[in-house]
């Protein structure tokens, strides 16, 4: 099936949703009280973001969201994936809440429940208090605890008026790409010295699990993202390089969290647990972390190729190997929409009975959209994207995984990291220098598949 038949039913009540992030949209980097973000002080560093720009204005979303708002309901979208800045409600990582930064979400919050679309927050996308970095970040085991004290603010000013929270987005690439291999904030090096990043983000999550809890009623989450492995070769050493990275990458985040305790091979399973491990996951974090959640945010972009390492010796016990034969995005990711039909249903094999129902919290694509005077923007790759994503979506359904809802990235081309504003993923174009807002051939589509619905 193709673009050109329509999309089949999907199960009543799902939700159709897009996504964003704050640093990546917000800007007013100094505005009411906001105190300064790790984002902040990496990307005014020169080299770490390829077009030399940063999200101090970014698409200025700060002061224009009743206009972004205009856009949602104009897409007709049920629910909004936004992520409220930590240090917008803790300039300096603890202490009491600003108000003023609590005000921005209020608002926020408010206009969208006034069109009818349901605030979705992600308490923390990335932008950590520079405060608490200063004071070893997510390598600090207190950073957790600083993590429920934030939810618990964050929830007592927005917990009757949010519909779902999400704790973190993506703590993989936050721990991969921050304190891994540096080319995200806070950029230390550290490679597999990174992984106390993921006890403590899990840590932290747990607590504010329990934070949200006493302040909400709404249901709870956490978006991770996942990526099916594909072997490239069939060796003993390909296969079991594979599923080292499949541990890495899809387990991690995942097994502790639906109370299996970490995968074997990372040095935080007890069985092979050195002294040092020992202190890192103390006795009772792993309850901590198996809170039941209500809802598992699934982010999927593309599949990974992992071969065995060249070097058996080198610092990694794997390979990536750029997956041939698909269509590729603007980021020269492939494009293999089955990617997660087989990843939804490998979820379900994997974890059974204790998966919850899932919430797709982000999909999408890269393009090189550019605006035309007469016609608009068109981006039909983007179509064929988000069609073919959706179709796997649905065959995943009809097999009886449990995905409650689908949330496109992005909402608006917007600060993309370390690629700056060189990679769009919107639905919305954004010219950065006019702040001129275009609707792409992508919206429209979007917009007629939900009224259709
Ligand atoms: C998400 O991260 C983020 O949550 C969001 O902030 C971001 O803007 C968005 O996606 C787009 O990047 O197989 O070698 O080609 C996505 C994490 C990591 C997913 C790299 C795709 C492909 C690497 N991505 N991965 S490769």
């Amino acid at each position: 099936m193709s673009p050109g038949t329509p999309l089949p039913a999907f199960p009543p009540g799902f939700t159709w949703g897009v996504a964003t992030s704050s640093y990546q949209i917000e800007g007013g980097v100094d505005a009411d009280g906001r105190g300064r973000s790790i984002w902040d002080t990496f990307a005014h560093q020169p080299g770490r973001i390829i077009d030399g720009t940063t999200g101090d204005v970014a698409c200025d979303h700060y002061h224009r969201y009743a206009e972004d708002v205009a856009l949602m309901a104009g897409l007709g979208i049920g629910a909004y994936r936004f992520s409220i800045a930590w240090p917008r409600i803790q300039p300096a990582g603890t202490g009491p809440a600003e108000p003023a930064g609590l005000d921005f979400y209020d608002r926020l919050v408010d206009a969208l429940l006034e069109r009818d679309v349901d605030p979705v927050a992600t308490l923390f996308h990335w932008d950590l208090p520079q405060a608490l970095e200063d004071v070893g970040g997510w390598l600090n085991r207190d950073t957790a605890h600083r993590f429920a004290d934030y939810a618990e603010l964050a929830a007592g000013r927005l917990g009757d008026r949010v519909k779902l929270w999400l704790t973190l987005n993506e703590p993989f690439i936050h721990m991969t790409l921050g304190y891994g291999t540096g080319e995200h904030a806070p950029g230390r090096t550290l490679l597999f010295g990174a992984v106390p990043a993921a006890h403590h983000q899990l840590l932290g999550h747990g607590l504010a699990v329990a934070a949200l809890r006493a302040r909400t009623g709404s249901p709870v989450g956490i978006a991770n993202n996942y990526s099916p492995v594909r072997p490239q070769g069939t060796g003993e050493a390909d296969l079991a390089a594979a599923a080292a990275y499949d541990a890495l990458h899809n387990r991690l985040f995942t097994d502790p969290l639906l109370g299996r305790g970490y995968p074997v091979g990372l040095g935080l399973d007890p069985a092979e647990a050195g002294a040092g491990a020992a202190d890192l996951v103390r006795d009772g974090d792993l309850a901590v972390i198996a809170a039941p959640i209500d809802v598992l945010g699934v982010n999927y972009y593309n599949p990974t190729g992992i071969a065995a390492p060249a070097e058996p010796d080198g610092p990694l016990p794997f390979e990536m190997v750029p997956l041939t034969g698909y269509p590729r995005t603007a980021f020269d990711w492939p494009v293999v929409p089955e990617g997660l039909h087989e990843l939804l249903t490998t979820l379900r094999d994997r974890y059974g009975a204790d998966l919850p129902p899932i919430q797709i919290t982000e999909n999408g694509c890269a393009y090189d959209d550019t605006v035309a005077a007469d016609d608009g923007c068109a981006d039909p790759e983007r179509i064929a994207y988000l069609d073919g994503h959706l179709r796997a979506v649905h065959r995943a359904v009809a097999d009886g995984v449990d995905v409650r809802g689908y949330f496109v990235w992005s909402l608006l081309d917007n600060f993309e990291w370390a690629e700056g504003q060189t990679k769009r993923f919107g639905l919305v174009h954004v010219d950065f220098d006019s702040q001129v807002r275009t609707p792409k051939s992508s919206y429209a589509w979007y917009r007629d598949l939900i009224s259709r619905r």
